[in-house]
């Protein structure tokens, strides 16, 4: 009788990583990086897991003071926690010359008490952080754009790059399992945290995203504030069978970014945040540098495409840190219909 399947040896990150490497697709400093950001998701992890356990949860600030970050949101213990976590990993490490956080008004470069290396991190460390009290998936995202050459001491407007600038981006999503999503521009590839061995495993190589979907994501109760554009769009989507899309569409609505966006690289899917009367001023609702361009590369990267409604996201030119911007991302074809709705409605206009 032949021997049983020996199941296939599990790839580790850090063996992914090594054959990167030899694959020239990371630099050695990089692939310290990805390493760094990866030990720090796995210490925010336990951290978040421990819940109402662990005294993390709740409002940052002391008594009765809230603390407020630059988005004017109530921080969280938790954000100050990941954000902490991740400043203090990624400090000694030599690889970094600076970093930037929604948690933080400015950038920071690395103290000059430590060598400093070729590359820029941006993250947010707890996205959806409003959803850590009621024990829903919240997630940290983050993205590397390379130090300008010549460039010691990084400041804000060295980060202003565009999405297409980026050499790597990912996600870590803390759900059921703890998931790294990750992409140095050659696919998109999921990793699972085995909690005892305490180190990720590659679970997905070259994630894809379909093409079609009848999966929508989007918070319904703006829509009395959408542009015109959109709110054809959406109701076209509800129109289902009897509209002029010709097919029933299901929601989904997380609210945390990383938890829609997963389950789009996963099955599928449209994740908006449009433009509305209320955001508009501010440019939109989500934030283009550490979250919108990370998770744009993600999804590009798994066949999938990611616009502001009426560009390219990862071709936006940054003007701020913290700038927002409208989001449709995920399964090809139903952001280009998306995005048809809004190009078609400018030129009417
Ligand atoms: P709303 C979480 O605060 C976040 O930044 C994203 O993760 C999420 O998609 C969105 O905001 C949720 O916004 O208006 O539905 O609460």
């Amino acid at each position: 009788p032949s021997l049983p399947q020996r199941p296939a040896p599990s790839v580790s990150l850090t063996q992914f990583l090594i054959e990167a490497q030899r694959a020239g697709h990371v630099s050695p400093d990089l692939r310290l990086l990805i390493e760094v950001v990866a030990r720090a998701c796995k210490r925010i992890s336990i951290a978040v897991g421990k819940g109402a356990l662990g005294g993390v949860l709740g409002e940052a600030g002391s008594a009765g003071e809230a603390s407020i970050n630059i988005q004017g949101e109530a921080q969280k213990k938790l954000d100050v926690i990941a954000n902490d976590v991740l400043m203090e990993a990624n400090a000694w490490g030599g690889h970094l010359a600076g970093l930037a956080s929604e948690e933080m008004d400015h950038s920071q470069p690395i103290p000059d008490v430590y060598p400093r290396g070729n590359y820029l991190l941006l993250f947010d460390p707890l996205d959806g952080s409003s959803n850590i009290d009621v024990n829903i998936s919240v997630g940290t995202i983050f993205s590397v754009l390379r130090c300008p050459d010549g460039v010691t001491t990084p400041g804000d407007e060295h980060f202003l790059q565009p999405g297409t600038e980026q050499v790597c981006a990912g996600y870590t999503t803390y759900g059921p399992s703890t998931m790294l999503v990750l992409t140095v521009g050659h696919g998109t590839h999921a990793f699972t945290l085995d909690r005892e061995i305490g180190g990720f495993v590659l679970t997905t190589r070259d994630m894809r995203i379909p093409d079609e979907t009848k999966e929508f994501a989007v918070n319904m109760s703006n829509q009395r504030f959408w542009e015109p554009p959109m709110q054809a769009y959406v109701g076209d989507l509800l129109a289902g069978t009897e509209g002029p899309r010709g097919k029933d569409f299901n929601m989904r609505w997380v609210a945390s970014m990383v938890a829609d966006v997963h389950r789009i690289l996963t099955r599928g899917g449209i994740f908006s945040y449009p433009l509305d009367s209320k955001c508009a001023a501010k440019g939109g609702k989500l934030r283009l540098m550490y979250e919108a361009n990370p998770m744009s590369f993600l999804v590009e990267q798994a066949g999938g495409a990611s616009s502001t409604g009426r560009q390219r996201m990862l071709e936006v030119r940054p003007t701020g840190l913290h700038q927002r911007v409208p989001v449709f991302m995920g399964s090809r074809r139903e952001v280009e219909t998306a995005v048809d709705y809004h190009l078609r409605h400018d030129r009417a206009a």
